[in-house]
């Protein structure tokens, strides 16, 4: 069999400028935050990856556990031949464990830049010479307009490991309509999502004891630094995080050890002891919540999927 020949698409790159602009306004808000996609440096996505095989954080591996013991159903509700699109794909591990049940025509790893793309896709294509794949270099939470590369056949979005939670409930509505709009009348969305549950366990999986969550979210810094030339110590500031009932959410900032002044290119800000740059907010459902939201997207016929202990879900949503 000949291997088919990958192909990369990079669609609008925000500009380094663009970035630092949109960087440097959160900081001099007077609630300083920083998007949560700045974990990801080569680092940053090295501590996740650590993060996914800590004990206290059980998102990654109860997913697993989910699509390993039901992806005959799973293959079932979604069909096969169709088109894969992988949203934040990454490595591509996610999906590569689901071709051979749903067997793609095409596959359509999606991430901020093709360059995280790149390896990745080469290894899997020489696993699934059969399958068209198109790296897509795409920030797909702010548009999605898919080239006419990607086929309209049977469009699966397919977006795992509660990324979701990175929105508030409002944008992932909106989030959803866009993949509504987007996936055809024959298509759908596979998403997995992280469920309430108690607050002991969720906090221990945003504080875990060898302190790699905290690793990760001071790794923000070190990022700034280079991004913005900024002069962030992180023996200044500590990891804080919580679960904010009220709002369903994981909360995570860093926050100032004692007074400090930070200094970037076009900026600076003084920090009193205690004050806190808002780093990322983590949403969890109830699955009646979640699935009302899928339809109000205008989802439908909407399967689900938990392990035993219910503490996370996977959706197969049809567009219609
Ligand atoms: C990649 C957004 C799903 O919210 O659980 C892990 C990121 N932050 N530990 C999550 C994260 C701290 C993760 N998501």
């Amino acid at each position: 069999m000949t291997t088919k020949p990958s192909e990369f698409i990079q669609l609008h790159h925000a500009s380094d400028q663009q970035l630092r602009a949109e960087l440097s306004a959160g900081l001099l808000t007077a609630s300083a935050y920083a998007s949560p996609k700045y974990f990801y440096d080569a680092l940053g996505s090295k501590l996740f990856a650590a993060i996914c095989e800590l004990p206290e954080y059980y998102l990654s591996r109860t997913e697993a556990s989910i699509f390993d013991a039901y992806l005959g159903e799973i293959a079932e509700a979604v069909g096969v031949g169709g088109t894969l699109i992988d949203l934040g794909a990454g490595n591509c591990a996610k999906a590569a464990r689901l071709f051979p049940a749903l067997q793609p025509a095409q596959y359509v790893p999606v991430d901020i830049s093709i360059d995280f793309l790149r390896d990745a896709v080469g290894d899997l294509q020489q696993r699934f010479p059969h399958i068209q794949m198109t790296g897509l270099g795409l920030d797909f939470s702010s548009a999605l307009q898919l080239p006419d590369r990607v086929q309209l056949n049977k469009r699966l979005f397919f977006y795992p490991g509660s990324s979701i939670g990175n929105f508030t409930p409002d944008d992932a509505l909106a989030f959803f309509r866009r993949l509504h709009a987007a996936c055809g009348d024959d298509g759908g969305l596979l998403i997995g999502v992280d469920l309430i549950k108690a607050p002991v366990f969720l906090n221990a999986a945003y504080d875990d004891a060898l302190g790699v969550t905290a690793s990760f979210n001071l790794n923000l810094l070190l990022h700034l630094n280079r991004l913005l030339g900024a002069d962030f110590n992180i023996a200044e500031w500590r990891h804080v995080s919580f679960f904010n009932t009220a709002q369903s959410r994981i909360e995570m900032y860093l926050e100032a050890r004692h007074a400090v002044t930070v200094k970037w290119q076009g900026g600076e800000r003084g920090f009193q002891q205690g004050e806190r740059i808002h780093t990322e907010n983590s949403y969890k459902y109830t699955t009646d919540d979640f699935v009302q939201l899928l339809q109000q997207a205008g989802f439908g016929g909407i399967r689900r999927w938990s392990d035993a202990d219910d503490w996370f879900m996977v959706c197969h949503a049809r567009a219609t």
